[in-house]
C-alpha cells in the first residue's frame, strides 16, 4: 500500500529518534572523548535498539570517559531572527549610527560571518529554509505567505521535516516566540511543525502597538487568540524571559523571532528621541529604523542577562541573523552591497550572523567562508545527535567544525536563491533566480531581466556584471546545475492543493 505523507514523516521522525534510554548514554560517551571515528560509530549506535550491543561498544570507547555529560547538561540552542535589517545595520557590521551594544558583545566575544546569506530576499521563503534545511522552493515556499491567497506566493509543504520536529524527537523542549508567517491555518501552525509552545504573532507584519491586520488579531498562544497590550518588540522580549525563567532542565531549542525593525516604523518614542537627539542631521526615517534596532538590541541584553540568571548561558549556543536583506525605502542601510530586500542581489540576501556558545566558540573570531540559512538546521541537528541523513534534499552544512574552529567548508558549495513574487513592474507572480558556486555567482535579479555573473571575490558590490556569452563555459556549468534545481522543484506545489 503506498505511503501516506504522514506516514512517510512519522516513518521518518522514528527513524531519527534515538532510545531515550540509550541517548543518554551516548551523549555521555560522544561529549567524554571526542574524535571523528567515535562520533560516526556513536550516531549510528543512536539508532541502535539493542541495548546491549550498545554496552559492549561503549564501554570499549569510553574507557577514558571520567567526566560524564548528564542529560540536563545538553547545550540549549537560542535562535534571535530580526526582521528585514540590512547587512550594515549593526555596529559590528559598520554601522556608524547605530548603538548595538549588545550584539556587538555577542559578536566580540563569539564569532562574527561576514559571508552568511538566506536563500530568498524575502520573510517566508528564508524562515522555510531555516527550518527545512533546503531551498525553500523545494518545501513550497518560493515567495511570500499571505492571508490574501491571490496574493500569496508558498504554502509551507505540510510533508516537510522542521528542526523543530527533528529536535522534539530528540528530547528538545521547542518553542517559537515570535513572528511566524508560514501559514495562518492548520496544519501550518508552529504547533503542527514541531514546536511544543507557541506564542507570538501568525502572519507578516503588524502595527506594533493595535497588533492587526486585514482587520484580524493574529496573536496566539498556541493556538489560542490572545490580547496582549504593549509594544511588540517588549512583547517577545518578556514572554522569552518569561519561558527561560520558567524552564527546568530540560534542553530547549528557542527560536525568538521579532519583527524589528520590519516596516510601519514604530520605535518606542523615547528611543526615536534619543536617536534624534544623538545623530546629528538623521532623517526622521532613518531615525526611527534606528530606534528599533537600539530598542531590540536592549532586549536581547534582557534575554541574555535571563539566561546568565538562570546560570544557562554558557552552555546556550545563541545565533542571531536577519531573514533577509533590509529595505532602503523603509531606512536600512546594507553597507557596500547593491539591492535590498526583494532583490537576488547581496543587498537582499547577504544578513549579519553571530554565533555565542561560550562553552564551545573561542571569543573574537570572524569568518568569511560562504555559508546559508539552510546550514542552521544540520549545526542544530548535530547539537541534538540525531540522525537527519533520511532527508532528502538538505542542502546545508554542519557548522559545528566551524565553530570548533576545526575545519573549513567546501570552497566550492552552492547556493541557489530564488525569489516568486513582484520585483519590478516586469514580474508580477513570477520566478527567478541567483546561484552562488564558490566565487561565482549568476543572477537574475528580476524575471524579466537577464542573467548575468559577478566575481563576488573580488567584486563583493555586484558593480561589475559579467555576460554570460563572456563565459559560456562557466555559464554552461551554472545552467546546468540550475536547470537541475528547477525540474527538481517543478513538482512541488506552491499552493494549497483543492
Ligand atoms: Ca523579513
Amino acid at each position: 500500500m503506498k505511503k501516506t505523507v504522514s506516514d512517510k514523516k512519522a516513518s521518518f521522525l522514528r527513524l531519527v529518534k534515538p532510545e531515550k534510554k540509550e541517548f543518554t548514554k551516548v551523549n555521555d560517551c560522544f561529549e567524554g572523548k571526542h574524535n571523528k571515528e567515535n562520533e560516526v560509530l556513536l550516531r549510528r549506535l543512536s539508532c541502535n535498539r539493542l541495548v546491549l550491543k550498545f554496552c559492549i561498544v561503549a564501554s570499549l570507547l569510553c574507557g577514558a570517559c571520567h567526566v560524564c555529560i548528564s542529560q540536563e547538561e545538553r547545550p540549549n540552542i537560542l535562535v534571535i531572527v530580526a526582521d528585514d535589517m540590512g547587512y550594515g545595520d549593526l555596529g559590528c557590521f559598520g554601522a556608524d549610527d547605530i548603538q548595538s551594544p549588545t550584539l556587538d558583545k555577542l559578536a566580540k566575544e563569539g564569532m562574527r560571518f561576514t559571508n552568511f546569506h538566506t536563500t530568498s530576499s524575502v520573510c517566508s521563503p528564508s524562515r522555510a529554509s531555516m527550518l527545512s534545511g533546503k531551498s525553500p522552493d523545494k518545501v513550497g515556499v518560493p515567495g511570500v505567505v499571505r492571508y490574501n491567497k491571490s496574493d500569496s506566493f508558498g504554502y509551507f509543504a505540510p510533508e516537510a521535516v522542521t528542526v523543530a520536529d527533528v529536535l522534539k524527537e530528540a528530547g528538545y523542549k521547542t518553542v517559537l516566540i515570535g513572528k511566524w508567517h508560514l501559514g495562518e491555518e492548520s496544519p501550518n501552525q508552529p504547533n503542527d511543525r514541531g514546536f511544543d509552545y507557541y506564542k507570538g504573532w501568525l502572519v507578516g507584519m503588524t502595527d506594533y502597538y493595535k497588533h492587526e491586520r486585514y482587520g484580524k488579531n493574529w496573536m496566539r498562544e498556541n493556538k489560542t487568540p490572545i490580547v496582549p497590550k504593549g509594544h511588540v518588540t517588549d512583547l517577545f522580549t518578556d514572554w522569552t524571559i518569561d519561558y527561560i525563567n520558567k524552564s527546568n532542565d530540560e534542553p530547549f531549542c528557542l527560536f525568538l523571532h521579532y519583527t524589528a525593525p520590519h516596516s510601519p516604523l514604530q520605535p518606542p518614542q523615547d528611543y526615536y528621541e534619543k536617536v534624534k537627539a544623538r545623530e546629528k542631521g538623521i532623517d526622521d526615517k532613518r531615525a526611527k529604523y534606528v530606534a528599533l534596532v537600539e530598542h531590540m538590541d536592549d532586549g536581547i541584553a534582557n534575554v541574555i542577562q535571563s539566561l546568565k540568571d538562570k546560570k544557562k548561558y554558557e552552555n546556550t549556543l545563541i545565533l542571531f541573523l536577519s531573514d533577509n536583506g533590509g529595505a532602503l525605502h523603509h531606512g536600512a542601510n546594507n553597507g557596500e552591497l547593491a539591492g535590498m530586500k526583494g532583490d537576488l542581489l547581496e543587498g537582499g540576501v547577504r544578513v549579519p550572523f553571530i554565533a555565542s556558545w561560550p562553552k564551545v566558540i573561542k571569543p573574537g573570531h570572524i569568518n568569511d567562508e560562504l555559508l546559508s540559512i539552510t546550514d542552521l538546521m544540520p549545526t542544530m541537528a548535530e547539537i541534538a545527535h540525531s540522525d537527519i541523513s533520511h532527508i532528502k534534499g538538505l542542502e546545508g552544512h554542519s557548522l559545528i567544525p566551524v565553530f570548533k574552529g576545526e575545519s573549513k567548508l567546501p570552497h566550492d558549495r552552492s547556493i541557489v536563491y530564488v525569489r516568486r513574487g513582484n520585483n519590478k513592474l516586469c514580474s508580477i507572480g513570477n520566478v527567478f533566480y541567483a546561484m552562488q558556486k564558490g566565487d561565482w555567482k549568476l543572477v537574475q535579479n528580476a524575471a524579466c531581466e537577464p542573467f548575468v555573473f559577478y566575481n563576488m571575490k573580488e567584486d563583493k558590490e555586484e558593480s561589475k556584471p559579467i555576460l554570460p556569452e563572456e563565459l559560456p563555459k562557466k555559464y554552461k556549468k551554472f545552467e546546468k546545475a540550475l536547470k537541475k534545481h528547477i525540474v527538481q522543484t517543478s513538482t512541488i506545489p506552491w499552493q494549497k492543493g483543492e
